[in-house]
């Protein structure tokens, strides 16, 4: 399918390490990934949904050990291991190499190989860049349908240029104890076995849009960020464009979808989807960042979906959605997930792939849906997705939000003072851990710009990176928050009522950018009067729980700030000078 020689050579050497049965190039055609779906349907891999209720969708099962992404066995692999830094898996690249070669030999022989040209970002944008995924998995292909522009025009965008991420994947036998996650990005490389899951195996995804992403970023002048990116149309037409960066399940996909509370529905305020997880920043020609989405589809955390909570979501896996993990209705040949309403089939399969009657569970955890049960659905199912969704130029962005899960400490959001503050801001970032990764759920750990297990150099310098960025924008640097969504009560219930009503804060948000609204000055940062956050037809929170939410517990801050000075520690002389100095300046305001 293509003359391009690099390509070429590097097939011909993947082919003669795993010898597939039988090489198939994926053109992206309807006929042929007709003919996958009926392949994997034939196969049990996957199975048909109503068709009436769900046109065109899918559901898959995972094995039980196969459900999230294992950060444990996530590695970056460089010459050096000060390149990789602390904070990542490292091991030398040769010596990856030979560890999981044996792995890889022969390991797709009675197997299909499917070469999987694909594009992340808009087919002829400038920021767009080519990957090629060789897998063993017809869900693999059928997801990357949905996530990338796959297939033909892939190949158009690389012509014959070398500047591609080489892609390998194989379920093997889907074994815990040989499953790897490997990125090289000195050689552009991705080299995956042993999973057959989401963000382990979906390589345009975390691997490449992120790890390589990132590091070619720090090459290139460029920020690849665990972003959302979203539009705020004001009733005059004008849109300001925001990127939020909050840790894997902890609200992105939702606040890209919400839709305006009535207070700003009836003034005629909209909300426009860009992306929901990941965005790719440039500075333009007038010398803004301007970010593009690189993904085509929303793989979205499931449980919790619902016609209130995150209606535009739902809407989206309404056809043509491949479900993972979820329940099945037998009765309606449907799903059902913890969160999409009250009533759980009784004739139901559960995640395990176990049939169960009415409310007995067996499986661990006591849930019908797996805590991280996902969706793949298009964006273009999206009823706010923004017209700009393909712009190769991107939007220019006003304000960048970090954010994460703390029952205590941050408060519902604030302003950092500047730039280099807020890059401060975003490497301090803690949350709880949640069920998107293994391993223990609701530990604080400390996850900076929320790319802890997605940055794939150094981190030292990723944030030395970040500091640079700000040098170059100057004062068209977009200006930088922080919100937390995740307050909890002594009874540990939620005291911001979220989802929707976010934008009541994006509006504050974006009043500061304007410079049209003032706020208070604190030891961490400017945080809004309590009667500047717009709460017009909210029956629960009054000002006064907005106060409580603003709230600044300067004891907890400096337990915080220690926090982060042990984060910093482990940088060594990697740690940008700049960001020891705004700790230090922190913590003495926080003491006096
Ligand atoms: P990844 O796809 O893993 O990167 O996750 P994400 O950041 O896109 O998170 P998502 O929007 O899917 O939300 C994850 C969970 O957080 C869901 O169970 C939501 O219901 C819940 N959630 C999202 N926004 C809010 C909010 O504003 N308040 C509360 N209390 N929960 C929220
Ligand atoms: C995340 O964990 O942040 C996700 C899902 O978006 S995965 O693709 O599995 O990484
Ligand atoms: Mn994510």
């Amino acid at each position: 399918m293509t003359e391009n020689k690099h390509v070429k050579q590097w097939l011909d050497e993947m082919v003669e390490l795993v010898k597939p049965a039988k090489v198939v190039w994926i053109d992206g055609s309807e006929a042929q990934l007709a003919a996958l779906r009926d392949e994997a349907l034939a196969t049990g891999e996957m199975e048909a949904l109503n068709e009436e209720k769900l046109p065109g969708c899918l559901l898959h099962r995972t094995a039980e050990n196969d459900v999230a992404r294992v950060e444990g066995r996530t590695y970056i692999c460089t010459k050096n291991k000060e390149d990789a830094g602390p904070i990542n898996n490292w091991m030398e690249t040769s010596a990856m190499k030979a560890k999981l070669l044996p792995l890889y030999d022969g390991v797709m022989q009675g197997r299909t190989m499917y070469v999987i040209p694909y594009c992340m970002g808009p087919i002829g944008s400038p920021f767009s860049k080519v990957g090629i995924e060789l897998t063993d998995s017809i869900y693999v292909v059928l997801n990357m349908d949905i996530m990338t522009r796959m297939g033909k025009d892939a190949l158009t965008q690389l012509g014959d240029s070398n500047d591609f991420v080489r892609g390998l994947h194989s379920k093997a036998n889907v074994e815990e104890e040989n499953r790897y996650i490997v990125q090289f990005p000195e050689e552009n490389t991705i080299w995956s076995i042993n999973s057959a899951y989401g963000g382990n195996v979906l390589l345009g995804k975390k691997c490449f849009a992120l790890r390589i992403a990132s590091y070619q970023g720090f090459k290139e002048g460029w920020m690849a960020e665990h972003m959302l990116i979203l539009g705020i149309e004001a009733p005059n037409g004008e849109v300001n464009y925001i990127t939020a960066a909050f840790p894997s399940a902890c609200g992105k996909t939702n606040l890209a979808m919400l839709i305006p509370p009535e207070v700003y529905a009836k003034q005629g305020y909209k909300v426009w989807t860009v992306g929901d997880d990941i965005a790719w920043m440039h500075i333009g020609d007038d010398g803004r960042l301007y970010a593009i989405n690189p993904e085509a589809g929303f793989f979205g955390v499931a449980p919790g979906t619902n016609a209130k909570s995150n209606f535009n979501a739902l809407e989206s896996t309404k056809k043509n959605t491949i479900f993972t993990n979820v329940a099945h209705d037998l009765d309606q040949n449907t799903v059902w997930w913890e969160g999409l309403d009250k009533n759980p089939p009784e004739n139901v399969v559960e995640w395990t792939g176990k049939k169960v009657n009415g409310k007995e569970y067996t499986a661990e955890g006591g849930k019908l849906a797996h805590p991280n049960s996902r969706f793949t659905a298009p964006a273009i199912n999206c009823p706010c997705l923004s017209k700009e969704f393909n712009n190769p130029n991107g939007v220019p962005v006003t304000a960048m939000v970090f954010g994460g899960r703390r029952a205590k400490t941050a408060p519902l959001v604030y302003q950092s003072f500047d730039w280099a503050h807020g890059v401060f801001v975003g490497s301090a970032m803690a949350s709880e851990t949640t069920a998107a990764a293994t391993g223990a759920v609701g530990v604080v750990r400390r996850d900076p710009m929320a790319m802890r297990p997605f940055c794939g150099y150094n981190m030292g310098d990723y944030f030395g990176h970040w500091l640079e960025m700000g040098k170059k924008l100057g004062d068209k640097a977009p200006r930088i928050f922080n919100v937390n969504w995740f307050r909890t009560d002594d009874e540990g219930h939620f005291i911001w009522p979220g989802f929707g009503d976010n934008m009541r804060v994006l509006m504050w948000i974006l009043s500061r950018c304007k410079g049209e609204v003032d706020a208070v000055e604190t030891p961490i940062g400017y945080v809004p009067n309590a009667e500047d956050i717009n709460l017009e037809g909210l029956d629960d929170v009054t000002t006064e729980t907005v106060r409580g939410l603003l709230s600044i517990d300067k004891e907890l801050w400096l337990e915080d700030a220690a926090g982060v000075e042990e984060l910093y520690a482990m940088f060594g002389d990697r740690l940008p000078e700049e960001l020891a100095k705004q700790l230090a300046e922190q913590k003495a305001r926080l003491a006096k």
